[in-house]
């Protein structure tokens, strides 16, 4: 089996070191710690490390969970693998402090409290030499509007995950516009799609890479 797919069973599995009491079964047996950084010992690039083992190993687990074969507990379990996993890669995922370019305000809008797509997107964002004023998941409104105007950013991105939340992201586009801040919108996440996001008045982005794009193009 390639350390790749290994990776991907692993936060499958939600077997996040060695250490790690979870599951029982695999009690001892290295985990995504372990395997991620034998992946890149073996000279696999962190981009491909992140996609093809820990996004590919996630997607099972929604579609696992989607379908009722486990539930919160797993799932929460395999969040903490991969979180484990994004640890080690975070700094090699571009050059960081080299040049701020400007200022993106991310968050989770309220309600809801999936931040691993946002913590991708902070990841490459920041990679790609911006600043990210990361404000977490289950944001008000108002903290995006006090956000606004304490950091003055090129953009704003927004995460939802549920389809009750995303309804939360036509609030914050009104309480920034009500605030008079005219400044670009970016929304994603699972439920979101190109005309939800144009119905609110906001751009879409289906990846971290949407993300990187639409900054650059506010900042030309
Ligand atoms: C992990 C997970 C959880 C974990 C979250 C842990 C954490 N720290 O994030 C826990 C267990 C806590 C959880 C809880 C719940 N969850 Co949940 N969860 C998931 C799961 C399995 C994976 C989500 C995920 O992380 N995907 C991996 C990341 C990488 O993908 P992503 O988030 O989509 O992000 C990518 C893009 O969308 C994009 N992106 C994301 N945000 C942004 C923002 C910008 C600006 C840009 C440009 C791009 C972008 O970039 C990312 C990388 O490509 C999904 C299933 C699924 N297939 O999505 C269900 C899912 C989202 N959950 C669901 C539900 C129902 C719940 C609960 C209500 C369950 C319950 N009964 O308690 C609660 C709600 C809690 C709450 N109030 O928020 C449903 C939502 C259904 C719906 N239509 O609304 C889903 C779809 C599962 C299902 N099929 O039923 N969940």
């Amino acid at each position: 089996m390639t350390v790749l797919l290994e990776i991907a069973e692993l936060v499958a599995a939600g077997h996040a070191e060695q250490g790690s009491k979870f599951p029982p079964a695999l009690l001892g047996q290295p985990g995504v710690v372990e395997k991620v950084t034998e992946a890149l010992e073996a000279g696999l690039s962190p981009e491909q490390i992140l996609h093809e083992g820990l996004m590919a190993g996630m997607e099972v687990v929604g579609r696992r969970f989607g379908a009722g074969e486990i539930f919160v507990p797993e799932v929460l379990m395999a969040s903490k693998a991969m979180k484990a996993g994004m640890e080690l890669l975070k700094p090699l995922l571009g050059s960081g402090a080299a040049s701020r370019k400007g200022v993106f305000v991310l968050g989770t809008v309220l309600g809801d409290v999936h931040d691993i797509g946002k913590n991708l997107v902070r990841m490459i964002v920041e990679g790609a030499g911006w600043e990210v004023i990361d404000l977490g998941t289950n944001v008000a409104p108002e903290r995006f509007v006090e956000a606004v105007r304490d950091y003055r950013p090129v953009a704003v991105g927004l995460s939802a995950l549920l389809t009750t939340t995303m309804q939360q992201m036509s609030g914050v586009i009104a309480a920034l516009r009500s605030a008079q801040l005219e400044v670009p919108v970016i929304v994603g996440g699972a439920p979101v799609n190109e005309r939800f996001a144009s119905e609110i008045g906001a751009a879409y982005g289906r990846d971290p890479q949407a993300a990187v794009t639409f900054l650059a193009r506010q900042y030309k």
